[in-house]
């Protein structure tokens, strides 16, 4: 009896204990963390197709893989931690990028290696599973963290990889636009493009999302370009001051290994970035001059009134822009009749004056029966749907909006026609906004308004076409904005095949700058704001988007004078110079604060229009090499340690140095002048070592600009737009001793 009862609570305690550990082990099973895994175990194939040859991976977890060179500087990585390597497409790649290139197979059965032709080499180690790139002279380009391999999640489809970062003092540039430091090392940073009125300073992510950086180490640089459009995310040392990780919610581990050729100079990494995922058309010269614009130009009547003000006050300018009040109703591709009776004489006569006039375009279209281009994307069956299958509408300036899907190309070819009627009418240029995408939150809501709310885009699991892979916005969310400046582009492409688009977009992807220029979206007035500029667009630029700028003054808010004059100098030989300002606030002109300053900034504008064949000459270069436009000092003395972490100069070509003050009260700066060249300052012709600092004058009136001891510089004198430029009045100035170079009108 005693026996058996103990024997029964025996047994029910057993039966106790079971059920805890199940619901410990079913708990545990339950917690994302449970579910990550490691990329550990590896066997591989040599692979040779054609002339070609390959590592095929395949991982004991059922991941697979392939490594291989595309040029024989670039390598990539593909790994499906979860089953077999998906198709090709690419948003970011031009078509030539995927192919690969000829090598040869070495190492051991433990370590197998490929070896391009230029001697870079690929080595991966079976035991544990860790990825090396040597350069040619043997040192190590980049390498997986053996200690910590690539770990996935197969219920989420979440993965990170780790690499081993060369050294403490490793450096990192890129990243597309960031509101971060010049260096981005350190950093925890996310990929989700978002629209971030009034950004701070440190705000991330923002509007882009290029996943492509540049490492410098003691004058080596390589870079890596993750092409995965879904949410994903870097982290340069934050975390593990060793380990730069990165990985995303979705998609494959793919990324290319840029190794800088013999130099491992990053002039190389971004020209081989460039192509990869393809350089920027050369914009139409009009888009390099001064671009007026702001929130609120409307009437007609004020709109001729600020033509007829550019040219009274002798402010070269070539571009008027129009924000969405020129719309009816905030309906795209229409006119507010009352306010602008007729656009088309308006802007003829504009042009008359020198003036082209670039308009918004939202991608938000009106549900409205009667409003015609919607019915017409709705008959087409271009618009996004919701999970259900029903019309995707949200609220945005137009009130419930449906949205193209301008991940599939019949959407892309609609949305470009329309564009027709609008180039008839004399518009010149588009700018798209909104397209991150973009939505409004409820009036009622009963949650803190956040930069990041996620009720501020598509629901995730609005389905896309994805251009023949259909799938959620969860992966097309980062491509959106692209794909609608690629409708833009080629639109106007077809509809006047001879003339070069301008394109102004706010969201994008890798590879953007083949369709669109790019600003940095609502910037604040303030000097914060203004020395962020520096490091945000010198940042984008080596991220392969030459045409950039800044909103100049800030868009949110209204700079004091010496704040907007100092912007003007500042933003005078960015790639593009725009003033533009929210609705409601003062007019952003340059003229706006009487003098001294209207003449201070009509002088920075005129500098500028100076300087016009230097700029049109660079994105010539662009076109032909990848090289930016506007350069951050290290990009071009990647030998000089002390350039690395230059926060406020910047270099236009190799040839320029630009030292703008971005601090109140300054009439003098300090000023670094990189080692291995000679410099003479613009004005005065005082020279300047490289290597050396110094303080320099830099009154309200100067923007300190110094040039290059023997270069050539391609000027003019001054002209009120770019239709008054003569090549016969170029002239090739030679940067010697004696150079000095005032302006002329
Ligand atoms: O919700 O069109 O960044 O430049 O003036 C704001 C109005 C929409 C945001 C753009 C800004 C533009 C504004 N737009």
């Amino acid at each position: 009896m005693i026996q058996t009862k103990c024997k029964r609570r025996g047994a029910r305690r057993l039966m106790f204990t079971l059920g805890m550990w199940c619901l410990i082990f079913v708990a545990g099973g339950l917690n994302a963390q449970a579910a990550w895994r490691t990329l550990d175990k590896v066997r591989v194939t040599r692979l040779t197709l054609g002339d070609r040859q390959a590592f095929q991976l395949d991982f004991t977890n059922g991941g697979h893989g392939q490594v291989f060179f595309i040029t024989p500087d670039v390598v990539r990585v593909r790994i499906n931690p979860r089953g077999a390597l998906g198709d090709e497409k690419s948003y970011a790649v031009e078509d030539r990028g995927t192919a690969s290139q000829a090598a040869r197979f070495t190492g051991t059965d433990a370590a197998p290696e490929l070896v391009s032709s230029s001697g870079v080499r690929v080595r991966i180690n079976l035991s544990p599973y860790h990825i090396t790139i040597y350069d040619r002279e043997n040192r190590i380009v980049c390498e997986d963290d053996g200690a910590r391999p690539a770990m996935f999640d197969s219920s989420t489809g979440e993965f990170e990889a780790n690499l081993k970062r060369t050294s403490e003092t490793e450096t990192y540039y890129g990243f597309g636009e960031k509101a971060l430091p010049v260096s981005r090392h350190g950093q925890r940073m996310v990929n989700w493009n978002t629209d971030t009125y009034a950004y701070p300073a440190g705000l991330d992510p923002i509007y882009q999302t290029i996943p492509f950086y540049i490492a410098l180490d003691k004058g080596k640089a390589y870079g890596l370009f993750f092409d995965n459009t879904f949410r994903s995310f870097f982290d340069t040392g934050k975390t593990d001051e060793r380990r730069l990780s990165f990985g995303a919610a979705g998609g494959e581990l793919n990324y290319y290994v840029f190794t800088g050729g013999t130099a491992r100079s990053p002039k190389k990494v971004v020209s081989d970035y460039a192509d990869l995922t393809g350089r920027a058309p050369a914009p139409p010269v009009w888009a390099l001059g001064y671009q007026q614009s702001r929130w609120g130009y409307y009437p007609e009547a004020r709109v001729r009134k600020l033509a007829a003000d550019i040219r009274r006050y002798q402010v070269p300018c070539d571009v008027v822009y129009l924000d969405i009040d020129y719309m009816d109703g905030y309906r795209v591709f229409t006119w507010d009749k009352t306010r602008f009776p007729n656009p088309k004489n308006l802007m003829s006569d504009l042009r008359a004056q020198g003036l082209r006039t670039v308009i918004i375009i939202d991608p938000g279209i009106k549900v409205d029966p009667n409003y015609s281009i919607y019915t017409d994307g709705k008959q087409g069956n271009h618009y996004v749907k919701d999970a259900s299958g029903r019309e995707l509408n949200m609220n945005v300036w137009a009130g419930a909006s449906a949205f193209p899907d301008f991940t599939d190309p019949k959407a892309r070819a609609w949305f470009g026609s329309q564009f027709k009627v609008h180039l008839d009418e004399g518009v010149a240029g588009f700018w798209t906004d909104m397209n991150e995408p973009a939505t409004f939150l409820p009036d009622v809501l009963d949650e803190p308004r956040i930069f990041h709310h996620p009720g501020k885009t598509f629901p995730l699991d609005t389905p896309h076409a994805g251009d023949g892979r259909p799938d959620t916005h969860r992966r097309y969310h980062n491509v959106y904005g692209m794909q609608m400046a690629r409708a833009t582009y080629e639109g106007l492409k077809r509809l006047r095949p001879d003339e070069r688009p301008f394109v102004l977009t706010r969201a994008g992807y890798a590879g953007v700058q083949r369709y669109s220029a790019v600003w940095t979206g609502d910037n604040v007035a303030s000097w914060d704001h203004l020395a962020l500029t520096i490091p945000m667009l010198t940042n984008l630029s080596v991220s392969g988007v030459p045409l950039i700028g800044a909103d100049i003054g800030g868009f949110s808010g209204e700079p004091p004078p010496e704040l907007y004059t100092r912007w003007m100098q500042a933003a005078a030989l960015t790639p593009m110079m725009r003033s533009h300002v929210e609705t409601g606030k003062l007019d952003r002109e340059p003229w706006i604060h009487g003098e001294p300053f209207a003449s201070i900034n009509r002088k920075a504008i005129e500098l500028r229009y100076q300087m016009l064949p230097l700029l049109v000459s660079l994105f010539e270069e662009h076109t032909r090499t990848g090289a930016p436009v506007m350069r951050p000092l290290w990009f071009e003395y990647p030998q000089d340690s002390r350039t690395y972490l230059i926060e406020d100069e910047y270099l236009v070509g190799g040839d320029i140095l630009v030292a703008p003050v971005v601090r109140p009260n300054q009439v003098k700066r300090r000023v670094y002048f990189p080692k291995g060249a000679a410099w003479l300052d613009w004005w005065t012709g005082k020279r300047y070592e490289g290597g050396t600092e110094a303080e320099v004058d830099a009154p309200l009136t100067h923007l300190p600009l110094f040039a290059r001891v023997g270069a050539t510089l391609p000027i003019q004198p001054i002209v009120q737009h770019t239709g008054e430029m003569k090549d016969s009045d170029v002239r090739r100035v030679k940067v010697d001793e004696r150079a000095v170079f005032p302006l002329t009108r």
